[in-house]
């Protein structure tokens, strides 16, 4: 018996509402559709078939370098996190996986929170490690840096945890590992640029040679912040290195907002792929910098190109073609659940949109260099408002059509304020 945080006869009552618009809408669509030779249930079937994972923080309110202003009703612990999960899941039916963060998500037993996952519906998804910041009783900084740290000891203390999070991941069943380092510099001269490299490939192979035959290890890398003149893992040229003296198993995540600006994320990745190294993806937005922004809600158009270069890769799965997908954002101002489901609704349109794209048409105006007629090709998808095909996969696997109308007729956080014992005013980024 799955536990189901909002009422099945809520989302029952609200669909049956919006069922006469929706199945209008739907055959609308499918008309069009057809008009260029694509059935409309063959697309539905397989937006019904893909996922993102959400990440355990998200369920959270974040906050900025600043402040954080904490919302009433937010989880305070992995176990009412779960719950948030729970309730994405239900409504929005794209999100089965949630991605917890050590020592953030520690527990004493793994084996039972995995079953309290599944009680939800839920599995678990990459394990994230954290030496960004230092924890009550550890015995070296961080200041230093961590994985490339000049100190052998805080080095090693890096080491171990990442290998600590490969063990509770086990216990959870997760296969991936997300490793992301917060070092870098703040001053020219600080510390030497190519031994800094080194001493963190040093160090993270021997992660790498703690990881099961089957696991992957995704290295994340960031332009800046919280190292303002020089990251070690800053951009994805330095993750394809670390990637490939690595080996196999060790390939690079793509998050969103870890570029220069403009950066033709798209392009990157591509070349991830043709070089076998595309492991992941952390969805977010962007206006300025790693604004972590809601995905989709600044560039829809960038998102889509994103997911035009993924069914490339998926028709040329060259090396393979299994990218892990997540949503990693800060919810400063919003309810991070109808974030997340705004944010899994706006990634899950791209990847819908992307299938639509007349590839044979495109590759024949690509050789004939037919420019604009390759421009419209790709624009024809975008264009296409496919809500209606994302509202009938929910609808089919038991989820919303209009999920921000039910969610709020569930009461659901007004609820858990009553319930759920505030989080304090804190500071900054959780
Ligand atoms: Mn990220």
């Amino acid at each position: 018996m799955q536990t189901t945080p909002i009422s099945t006869d809520l989302i029952a009552e609200s669909n049956a509402r919006n069922m006469a618009a929706l199945e209008d809408d739907y055959a609308a669509l499918g008309r069009k559709l057809e008009r260029r030779g694509i059935a409309i249930e063959a697309v539905t079937d397989k937006a019904k078939g893909w996922e993102v994972a959400v990440p355990s923080w998200g369920a959270g309110r974040g906050g900025t370098r600043f402040a954080k202003f904490p919302l009433a009703g937010e989880p305070t612990n992995i176990h009412e996190k779960l719950e948030d999960c729970a309730v994405i899941q239900q409504l929005g039916r794209t999100t089965p996986g949630v991605s917890p963060h050590f020592p953030w998500d520690c527990v004493e037993d793994y084996g039972a929170l995995r079953e309290e996952a599944a009680s939800y519906g839920l599995h678990f998804d990459a394990v994230n490690s954290n030496t960004f910041q230092d924890q009550p009783g550890q015995a070296q900084t961080y200041a230093t840096g961590s994985l490339s740290s000049t100190l052998e000891a805080t080095r090693q203390q890096a080491v171990e945890h990442n290998i600590d999070c490969i063990e509770i991941g086990k216990q959870l069943g997760s296969s991936l590992l997300t490793v992301w380092v917060g070092d870098g510099t703040n001053f020219p001269g600080q510390q030497d640029l190519g031994r800094s490299f080194d001493r963190y490939v040093e160090a993270a192979a021997q992660v790498y040679a703690a990881l099961p035959d089957d696991w992957q290890m995704m290295l994340e890398h960031k332009m800046f912040e919280p190292a303002f003149y020089s990251s070690v893992i800053s951009d994805w040229g330095s993750s394809l290195m670390a990637a490939q003296e690595l080996g196999d198993k060790c390939k690079c995540l793509v998050d969103l907002g870890h570029h220069a600006p403009n950066v033709n994320i798209e392009q990157i990745v591509a070349r991830l792929h043709r070089a076998g190294k595309l492991g992941g993806f952390h969805f977010n937005d962007s206006k300025y910098g790693d604004d972590d922004l809601d995905s989709g809600s600044i560039n829809p158009h960038q998102l889509f190109l994103v997911f035009n270069e993924l069914a490339e890769a998926e028709a040329d799965p060259r090396h393979g073609f299994d990218p892990a997908y997540m949503i990693d954002q800060s919810h400063n101002v919003t309810d991070p659940i109808e974030s997340m489901l705004s944010s899994a609704e706006a990634i899950a349109g791209c990847h819908v949109r992307a299938q639509l794209v007349d590839r044979d048409a495109l590759r024949a105006a690509q050789q004939d260099n037919d420019v604009m007629l390759a421009f419209r090709t790709l624009r024809a998808a975008y264009e296409t408002d496919v809500g209606p095909i994302l509202a009938m996969a929910r609808l089919e696997q038991g989820g919303a059509i209009d999920w921000l109308s039910t969610y709020r007729a569930s009461k659901y956080r007004e609820r858990k304020a009553q319930e759920r014992k505030a989080v304090g005013l804190g500071a900054g980024i959780v």
